[in-house]
């Protein structure tokens, strides 16, 4: 992929895509192309074709996907299926279809059955039963997967897949009922210091685990792997380090300078007990996270300090 080449971002406003645009813009790419859903519905089969047809990429990052935390997940199923399957199936042939040099697809750490042993291996995917709360959103992103595996096979397409763990850093989404994790409870801390307010409520039991990698790593990840990795089986990305929902609690509530206490809410669902990512394969092939947590959580916390929420 050289610095002119034509590449698309495929969602480029989201947290992961628009990571990438800023990481290719830092390296003196200059030929990126994106578009707004408003400009280009990518549910549209039709309007991808067009877009495809016209425009040429010769490189795509496929960022674009309908995300979010455990509760979007598992309230708004029938989208989380429907929008992400037609999303990759219509950029996937597009692709196919007008001769795109190498395309790669970001999936999640979802895929793996609930229970795999960890960390998880690349191979353990479809090896068990998927978690209920985003199984939707994973047989989306297997399919992905598969459809990447199925075009290189029947067609020689140059299509890769990248496993990303759960993630954050900017552009992230702080709406309490659909976010991820980490961006809820830095929302709801800086919210309850503003506040002086008793306590914080965290769903669940706190005691699942997660693995947290920022964006801009999972940027430069896929930068790398677009310009190194041409092989069938996808690849996970992490950090290869996890933390429980309670202890990043306390992290977050340090780096805040929130003081009151923690309180749990059983009401709301864990989901997967664990899901450590094995990134032996992509360090092997000389790429590794170098963003700290701790790090990563407080440049965000200065980002978004003074933002107004409206509770
Ligand atoms: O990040 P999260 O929403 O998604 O939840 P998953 C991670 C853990 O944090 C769960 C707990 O055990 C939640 O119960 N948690 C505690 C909270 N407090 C909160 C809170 O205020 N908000 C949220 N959101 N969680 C997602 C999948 O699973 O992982 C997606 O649903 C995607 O499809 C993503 O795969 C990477 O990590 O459980």
């Amino acid at each position: 992929m050289n610095k002119e080449d034509k590449i698309y971002i495929a969602g480029h406003r989201g947290m992961v895509g628009s990571a990438i645009n800023r990481k290719l813009q830092s390296e003196g790419y200059t030929n990126i192309i994106v578009r707004t859903s408003a400009e280009l519905d990518l549910r549209n089969q039709q309007a991808v074709f067009d877009f495809f047809d016209q425009e040429k990429p010769q490189y795509v990052f496929l960022a674009a996907a309908k995300v979010g935390g455990i509760n979007a997940n598992n309230v708004y199923r029938a989208e989380f299926l429907y929008d992400n399957l037609m999303i990759e199936a219509n950029i996937i042939h597009a692709a196919h279809q007008s001769g795109v040099t190498k395309l790669l697809f970001l999936g999640s750490s979802c895929i793996y059955p609930k229970m795999a042993p960890q960390p998880l291996k690349e191979e353990a995917l479809l090896s068990g039963y998927l978690e209920y709360t985003n199984e939707p959103y994973a047989i989306a992103k297997i399919a992905g997967i598969k459809l990447c595996e199925a075009y290189r096979s029947q067609y020689g397409s140059n299509f890769i897949s990248a496993m990303p763990t759960n993630l954050y850093g900017p552009n992230d989404n702080y709406d309490l009922k659909k976010s991820h994790v980490l961006p809820a409870l830095l929302r709801k801390m800086i919210m309850a210091k503003r506040n002086n307010a008793e306590s914080v409520e965290i769903w669940g039991t706190g005691s699942p685990k997660r693995e947290f990698l920022h964006v801009d790593d999972l940027a430069e990840a896929c930068i790398f792997l677009m310009l190194n990795y041409n092989d069938p089986q996808f690849v996970n990305i992490g950090t290869g380090e996890d933390i429980s929902i309670y202890e990043l609690t306390e992290l977050v509530k340090e780096i805040v300078g929130f003081e009151g206490p923690i309180k749990t809410n059983p009401e709301m669902p864990d989901g997967t007990p664990r899901k450590l990512m094995d990134v032996s394969k992509i360090n092997n092939m000389g790429w590794k996270a170098s963003i700290s947590l701790r790090d990563g959580i407080t440049s965000v916390y200065n980002e978004i300090k003074d933002r107004e929420w409206d509770q």
